[in-house]
């Protein structure tokens, strides 16, 4: 990773321009059309001073998340790189709860196949192997993102910055064994109103969604974090992410891991 370019008061400040936008529910332009100088380190050290401030308040940290770890979601917007992204437990809705949508911009949806870890996970080459030695047990989840940027646009830089666009995320409630099912060619179809949105095959995501989460491992180590044991882990939208508003019902269905719905109000 490049070396940061901001300074330590220009980091805090972004930090907490995201932080706002997303407290007041009110868009912001990319940080990039501010600091257009501003890279990958910078993004990430944005991120974690949100991460910080979060904790701060009183949000407890359960996991992480890769993003943009598929080619639909790359086409999608604009971002041809995975990135990573940190969960806090005020994201999680439990499966039979409805989704405020007053406090969100302009949500999506996403399918994704979640990882929980007994052990912590860490180091620049961290292998799928080791991703699945040490993960308890895998679920189907939706995440719901919800970019603090203007027309949901922005490039890589800002969007690691702004946390990944992570907003809240619902996990499906029969968790199996990574070993007993086959991650590499699961089937998805994921629905919106009853209707079919997209379909497609957990290899999507890097080839192999634990291939995801040993990339989302690297990265944090690059950032002197790690994955400690007991967290979700995200590997990232396997189809496109769909629009979504109050009234609409959503689903996946993943061959072998069981559905996973929500709906939003
Ligand atoms: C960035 C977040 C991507 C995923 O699963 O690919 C992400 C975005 O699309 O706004 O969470
Ligand atoms: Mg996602």
């Amino acid at each position: 990773m490049m070396a940061i370019s901001l300074s330590s008061s220009e980091i805090v400040g972004l930090a907490e321009r995201v932080d706002r936008a997303q407290q007041a529910s009110q868009p912001i332009a990319k940080l990039t059309d501010d600091f257009p100088t501003m890279n990958i380190a910078d993004g990430y050290a944005v991120q974690l001073a949100l991460r910080r401030r979060k904790l701060a308040r009183g949000e407890r940290s359960v996991g992480w998340k890769a993003g943009v770890t598929s080619r639909a979601k790359m086409v999608q917007v604009g971002v041809h790189a995975p990135t990573v992204g940190f969960l806090t437990n005020t994201m999680a809705r439990p499966e039979s709860s409805a989704i405020r949508t007053d406090d969100l911009l302009h949500p999506r949806v996403e399918c994704e196949i979640a990882f929980v870890t007994r052990e912590a996970l860490r180091g620049v080459h961290c292998t799928r192997e080791q991703v699945l030695a040490a993960t308890d047990f895998v679920l189907p989840a939706l995440e719901v993102i919800d970019s603090r940027y203007a027309g949901f646009s922005f490039d890589m830089p800002s969007v690691i910055a702004d946390n990944c666009s992570a907003a809240r995320y619902v996990t499906g409630a029969w968790p199996r064994s990574p070993r007993d099912v086959d991650l590499h060619a699961l089937g998805v179809v994921f629905e919106k109103n009853g209707e079919v949105e997209g379909l497609a095959a957990s290899a999507a995501v890097l080839g192999h969604p634990a291939d995801a989460v040993a990339m989302l491992v690297a990265v944090l180590t690059e950032l002197g974090e790690e994955v400690p044991a007991g967290s979700v882990v995200l590997s990232g939208g396997i189809t496109e992410a769909v629009m979504v508003q109050a009234s609409d019902h959503v689903s996946a269905r993943f061959q072998h891991l069981g559905s996973v719905s929500t709906k939003f109000i």
